[in-house]
């Protein structure tokens, strides 16, 4: 495979000077525990802060620490003192973070804040730009550097590049609040694939990049017009082997090769046997639920007294981001809850609370988990959790009881554990005792069945399917890439054309001669228009065909006199000069459904603010373009269903165009009209452009010879596509300009 550069805030590895000089130490943290062992195994750089600022080393110590971080296939970026400040503790920790886990109370809008994290994520591009080479894959982590897609994109476009984020992504309610909401959404469109651990992160930010930007999307693809993206979940796993089997190789550890803390708890169940041990393990952060979490512990003592002497919590928290305020209050109100349990209720043989506030090496953190009969873990909201996932990775001999929040995104892997809403004080006090009861059996059927799957989606899978991701999406752009209208494709019709004898033009109207995004009812046509139609008539080998869904009165409004062919409703009516009537072009038809059909539509445009009813004369059309874009279409797929059920046997169908869902006659299309006209004559050059589903079937009506044009980005049958209605005119100028 070709070059990764991964790329997060921090390396996997943290660097410190102390007095015997320069140490690397591997990173405490989600991200850098899960991608440690993968990175390894491929061509790969990761680029990130070292966790030392420039200021307080010599230049001897920078180039020591740059060789000892190349051994571990890193390269480091200094960041100044001040702007780390305020990019990392203040925008990323105290804007992002606090908003996208749905603290807003605690979330700051400085724009110092603002300006530093555009700064510093300017400082990630340049860094990445001046390593990157063609074919690399470039991997960007989380929530520090949402800008950083679109700043790589922009000066080397052709990068593949895929973005990740490991915390929650917010409702648009939420997500709505931020200032600096567009420039977010338009940083991470920069990539090519964007993940997030579950399928509710994906569908809220769909959601704001549709409500804030205006971009669809079909299939977890978004379409940007010039691009088209991909949004997925991959909830991320952990590295199930390290830790199954360093758990498995504790009860044979020789007893001199014990670590204190091993020891320390083997004596422990020596002198309290029935003892159990109910584990808590996080970052000291407020979104773990830490404090209800002792609230919970502290109601179950006061309801089950006869678990006093019995049981006692380990609550093991790693310091994390103390400079910010908030975090300071809760560390307060954790010593407090600790203090005030163990006072309450500790004796000379018994604390209910073991309190650690320090990170701890894996060794003694595989020895609490495998002890631990019941593991604690109750985040108010989280993007993952790995902890869940290790806990029950350690369990062995499947015994082991997991009692985890709902708001964790781990939950929706593990729903065998005992789950719960974190809010609940009173469940989650009961849910200890019930864990405390649960009977062997059951213990290990439940955790059996989130082992197969840990042990399946395991860390190295996750990050191989989100590469795989990458790849395809990159492979599905390459489909588009060689259809995009090239300069040479453009000669290439104007050589054909300047040499034809009769020529046929079939141009669809709206959004490919005018833009879409007018209101329907808006979209006439302007000056230039008229005056690139009527020169493409003037030439007298010339047949010019406007080919619309709309209906006959609007293109009589707009194009009655003029002497251009004129199809309407999708082909139903011809009309070949100014001063002929309009012909049906199919007598068979019937429109008796009508009656019957309107007051189903009529109950969704009161359902439905903003939306409206087009009435054709052999089509009903339910428009919904100004209306709430999820709530229009919501409603259209309800629409589309219980119309579905009412047309059967009725000879109709219902389609689906650019925001509007039509109920029409079966028989009806522009192919069918299309291969009808040409069949009249005999054309050396045929030239087809339109951008919807209706012109689909122009498109696939015509000769193989026909040049077939799509406005848009998107799969079509048609063999080019441009990128908007501008495209077309320019081609039509060009085509003006070339007479024979
Ligand atoms: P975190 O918020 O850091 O990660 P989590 O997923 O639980 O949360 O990962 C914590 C990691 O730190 C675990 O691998 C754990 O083993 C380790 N750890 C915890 N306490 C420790 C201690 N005292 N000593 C040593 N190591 C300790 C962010 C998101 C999560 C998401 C991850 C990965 O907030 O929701 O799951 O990224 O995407």
């Amino acid at each position: 495979m070709d070059r990764l550069l991964i790329i997060s805030n921090r390396l996997p590895v943290s660097v410190k000077k102390g007095d015997g000089g320069i140490t690397i130490k591997p990173s405490v943290g989600g991200l850098a525990t899960g991608m440690k062992t993968f990175y390894k195994t491929l061509d790969s750089m990761w680029i990130g802060w070292p966790g030392i600022d420039k200021q307080d080393i010599s230049p001897e110590d920078e180039k020591n620490i740059h060789e000892q971080l190349k051994q571990e296939r890193c390269e480091p970026l200094y960041i100044n003192k001040r702007d780390f400040e305020l990019f990392y503790y203040g925008f990323s920790n105290k804007t992002i973070w606090p908003l996208f886990h749905y603290f807003p109370q605690y979330t700051d809008y400085h724009r110092e804040y603002w300006l530093a994290y555009q700064r510093v994520n300017e400082l990630f591009a340049e860094k990445v730009l001046s390593m990157i080479r063609e074919g690399d894959y470039i991997w960007i982590h989380d929530y520090h550097l949402l800008l950083l897609p679109k700043l790589i994109r922009d000066r080397f476009p052709n990068a593949t590049i895929g973005f990740f984020n490991h915390i929650p992504f917010p409702s648009y309610e939420l997500f709505r609040l931020l200032p600096w909401r567009e420039k977010i959404l338009e940083g991470m469109l920069g990539a090519d694939l964007i993940g997030f651990h579950t399928y509710d992160y994906e569908r809220h930010f769909n959601s704001c990049v549709r409500r804030l930007l205006g971009h669809d999307y079909v299939l977890n693809r978004i379409n940007l017009g010039d691009r088209i993206i991909k949004v997925d979940n991959f909830p991320m796993g952990i590295d199930y082997d390290r830790f199954y089997q360093a758990a498995l190789k504790i009860g044979s550890i020789k007893k001199e090769q014990k670590t204190k803390l091993q020891k320390d708890i083997e004596s422990f169940f020596k002198t309290a046997p029935q003892r159990k041990l109910i584990l808590s393990i996080d970052r000291l952060d407020y979104t773990k639920g830490i404090s209800n979490r002792l609230y919970a512990f502290r109601r179950f003592l006061e309801k089950y007294p006869e678990y006093h002497d019995k049981v006692t919590l380990i609550l093991l928290a790693v310091p994390s981001r103390s400079k910010v305020e908030q975090y300071q209050i809760m560390k307060r109100e954790v010593d407090e809850l600790v203090g005030h349990i163990n006072g309450k209720w500790g004796n000379v043989i018994w604390t209910p609370v073991w309190y650690f506030y320090r990170s701890l090496p894996f060794e003694s953190l595989i020895i609490l988990y495998y002890f631990s009969d019941v593991g604690l873990i109750t985040p108010v909201r989280d993007g993952m959790n790995l902890v869940a996932k290790e806990f029950i990775a350690t369990k062995t001999t499947g015994k082991g009881v997991l009692i985890l929040s709902e708001m964790a995104g781990a939950s929706k892997e593990m729903n065998e554990a005992i789950l719960i809403n974190p809010n609940n004080i009173e469940a989650i006090a009961d849910s200890i005792a019930t864990a405390l009861k649960m009977n062997l059996e059951e213990q290990i059927e439940r955790n059996s069945k989130i082992q197969e799957r840990l042990k399946r989606y395991n860390v190295e899978r996750w990050a191989n399917e989100f590469l795989n991701g990458m790849k395809g999406i990159r492979n599905y752009q390459k489909q588009f890439f060689t259809k995009k209208i090239t300069p040479e494709t453009i000669q290439k019709i104007l050589d054909k054309y300047k040499k034809s004898g009769k020529n046929i033009l079939f141009l669809d109207y709206n959004g490919t001669l005018v833009d879409t995004r007018d209101k329907s009812e808006y979209a006439s046509p302007d000056k230039d228009l008229y005056k690139i139609l009527d020169k493409l008539k003037e030439d007298n080998r010339n047949e010019v065909v406007l080919i619309s869904s709309r209906d006959r009165k609007t293109l009589d409004k707009w194009f009655g006199d003029k002497d251009y062919i004129l199809f309407a409703e999708h082909g139903m009516w011809g009309k070949k000069e100014k001063n002929n009537s309009w012909i049906k072009l199919n007598d068979q038809l019937h429109s008796a459904w009508k009656k019957m059909i309107r007051p189903v539509l009529e109950l969704y445009v009161d359902r439905t603010p903003g939306s409206f009813i087009e009435e054709k004369s052999f089509s009903l059309a339910w428009h919904y373009e100004n209306t709430d874009p999820d709530y229009g279409l919501q409603r259209a797929f309800e629409l589309k269903d219980e119309l579905t059920e009412r047309i059967i046997n009725l000879d109709l169908q219902v389609v689906e165009g650019n925001k509007v869902v039509e109920i029409k006659n079966q028989e009806v299309n522009k192919g069918t009209a299309a291969q009808k006209k040409i069949s009249d004559d005999k054309y050396n050059f045929i030239l087809a452009i339109g951008d919807d589903w209706t012109d689909e079937y122009l498109f696939n009506g015509l000769p193989q010879y026909a040049f077939t044009i799509n406005v848009g980005l998107k799969h079509s049958r048609a063999k080019y596509y441009c990128e908007s209605y501008h495209n077309v005119r320019d081609l039509l100028k060009e085509m003006c300009k070339t007479r024979k």
